[in-house]
């Protein structure tokens, strides 16, 4: 029996200088042979990305993108590795990535982390000159061109990456014809060619279930007062129950992302794609019986965006056993499944209520601004002051913990514009803020809008939301300064220390999250609560 070793002739810029990988072994019957079927899979983010405030990233969770990506490929064959960077130098992770002598190396690759993923692409390739870079996720989705720019990333996947990624890599087994695959970017003779936009995957439950790995669970954690407290998470894991979002806020990412790249209209009705709540339910169950989670993160962008959506997921879960007995109970945060969910301003008691009962201990509210004409600007649906506090007063008589995520930095921002978002969270029944800079990620509507004179931030490592990017009537040092001036007045103002004593009292199972919380603010010098926590 004869062997034909078949290289991989890559007819890519880059690949010019590379020597050809061989993938593959056809025999004299044309029967092929994979020879190397490796792929490693790494988000890009570093240490920073671990670090939490009281009023700034509150979350530090699994690689989730590039599990629901793993998954993918396995499916279709391939041995997957998916790397988390975390602590490790990128020397440590090169290393391993040569000990796993992968054929391709993936990368999620956020906005800040760009430059970082360029920088780790080429000592891969210095060291593993033949294999292929593949960078997927928000920027390689937003800007491919600025990805393949004078760097050793071969291919962007453009979008939704599951089926995209594993025709790539299929591809590269075959006559490598990139031009037929849609939804990736790549450079040839100096030029980018952008394929045509991919459909998006309808019925999600026909993709496989993220590639968990225990360690990721068991390291994450949701900080800030939360129930189960980060003491009592025994391991904390992402979960999709829908993909895209109808809403069109103009400093949103997804819009562009999961409709223009997919060539769907922004707003309309396939704008969300589903999974079943009966499958959402029964991975729930595989996390909290395999690998004890007993908090999930809902990755939804609204999970309210439709209420009948709402009440079919919450009843799958009951049904499912996965929130019962009573929260008193010393074993019911162990046995149970609670679980965290991004919304838009909107909800009604009794959805709260059903919610709750399902086990949603805690919201992240799509807020932005108190101020309605801000609102407007955003792009948000929310109309009048009154559906943010009978949303958030809901939630609250609930019992559910309730996370305003606030936008600072828009041009007209001032310290009378801080005065009122500090006023607002004061007054509406909020338990944490979240304090974003406005970020014009490329692509987004607002990016549109503003020109280069109103970019004070050129240096995309800072466009992680958590550093002033547009200019206002604030300097950057002020903008920092009066993030800071909003945690530290609203954390400490008699309002929020009179809720959270309240809070407990109507109740009491939240008492350890708010005892935990108080000694969070006090250590992080933002506010001392802690005589309000009895
Ligand atoms: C959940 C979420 C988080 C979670 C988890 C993030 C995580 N594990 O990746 C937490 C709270 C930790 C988080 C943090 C941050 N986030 Co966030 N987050 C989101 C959110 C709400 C949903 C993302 C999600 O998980 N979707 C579900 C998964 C399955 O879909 P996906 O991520 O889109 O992945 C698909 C594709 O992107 C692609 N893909 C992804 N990776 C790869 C890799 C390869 C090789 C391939 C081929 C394809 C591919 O295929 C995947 C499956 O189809 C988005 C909002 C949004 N608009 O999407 C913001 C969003 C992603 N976050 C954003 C930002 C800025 C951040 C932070 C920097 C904020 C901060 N300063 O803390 C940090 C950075 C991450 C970190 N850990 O520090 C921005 C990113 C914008 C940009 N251009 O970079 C977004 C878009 C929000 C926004 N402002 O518009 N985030």
């Amino acid at each position: 029996m004869t062997f034909t070793i078949k290289p991989v002739k890559i007819a890519l810029d880059m690949m010019k200088k590379r020597k050809p990988i061989i993938v593959q072994q056809i025999d004299k019957n044309g029967g092929k042979k994979m020879l190397n079927n490796r792929v490693s899979v790494i988000e890009v983010l570093g240490e920073e990305s671990r670090k939490t405030g009281a009023f700034t990233r509150g979350n530090v969770l699994e690689p989730y993108p590039a599990e629901c990506i793993a998954a993918a490929a396995e499916d279709a064959g391939f041995e997957v590795e998916v790397i988390q960077i975390g602590a490790s130098s990128d020397e440590e992770i090169v290393a391993r990535i040569i000990g796993f002598n992968p054929f391709c190396v993936g990368m999620t690759t956020f906005t800040y982390s760009v430059a970082h993923a360029q920088k780790l692409a080429k000592m891969i390739t210095s060291a593993l000159p033949n294999v292929i870079v593949v960078a997927g996720g928000y920027h390689p989705s937003l800007s491919p061109e600025t990805v393949l720019e004078e760097s050793e990333i071969d291919f962007c996947v453009i979008g939704e990456g599951e089926i995209t990624f594993c025709e790539l890599l299929s591809e590269t087994m075959s006559d490598q014809n990139w031009a037929k695959i849609k939804g990736i970017a790549y450079k040839i003779d100096g030029k980018t060619i952008i394929t045509e936009p991919r459909e998006r995957v309808r019925d999600l439950d026909i993709l496989p279930w993220a590639k968990r790995s225990e360690c990721y669970l068991k390291a994450a954690g949701h900080f800030g007062p939360a129930y189960p407290s980060l003491d009592h998470q025994v391991a904390v894991a992402e979960v999709s129950c829908s993909r895209g979002c109808h809403g069109v806020c103009t400093f949103c990412v997804s819009s562009v992302m999961m409709n223009d790249r997919h060539g769907i209209k922004p707003g309309s009705e396939c704008s969300v794609t589903l999974r079943s709540p009966q499958n959402v339910a029964k991975e729930m169950r595989h996390l909290l019986s395999t690998f004890g989670v007993n908090l999930c993160y809902l990755t939804d962008l609204t999970f309210n965006h439709s209420v009948k959506r709402v009440k079919a997921i919450c009843q799958a879960l009951i049904d499912e056993g996965l929130h019962f007995g009573n929260e008193m109970d010393s074993v019911h945060t162990s046995d149970n499944m609670h679980w965290y969910c991004l919304a838009k301003v909107g909800i009604d008691e009794e959805t709260a209520n059903l919610m709750a009962l399902a086990g949603c201990s805690k919201l992240g509210m799509g807020v932005e601004t108190f101020t309605e004409a801000q609102a407007v600007a955003y792009g948000k649906t929310w109309r009048g002051i009154d559906q943010v506090r009978n949303s958030l007063l809901a939630l609250d008589r609930a019992g559910i913990i309730t996370r305003a995520l606030m936008v600072l930095g828009a041009p007209n921002e001032s310290e009378e514009t801080v005065d009122e978002i500090i006023r607002g969270l004061c007054q509406n029944p909020v338990d944490q803020v979240r304090v974003s800079f406005l970020t014009p990620f490329p692509g987004t509507r607002i990016a549109g809008m503003l020109d280069d004179s109103e970019i004070i931030e050129k240096d995309w490592s800072q466009w992680d939301t958590d550093h002033p990017v547009v200019r206002c009537k604030l300097s950057k040092d002020e903008l920092v300064a009066a993030r800071a001036r909003i945690g530290r007045e609203f954390y400490g103002s008699p309002e929020y220390k009179e809720r959270c004593c309240r809070k407990i009292e109507r109740f009491p199972w939240l008492r350890e999250s708010y005892r935990w919380w108080a000694d969070y603010l006090h250590t992080s010098k933002v506010a001392d609560i802690r005589e309000a926590i009895v």
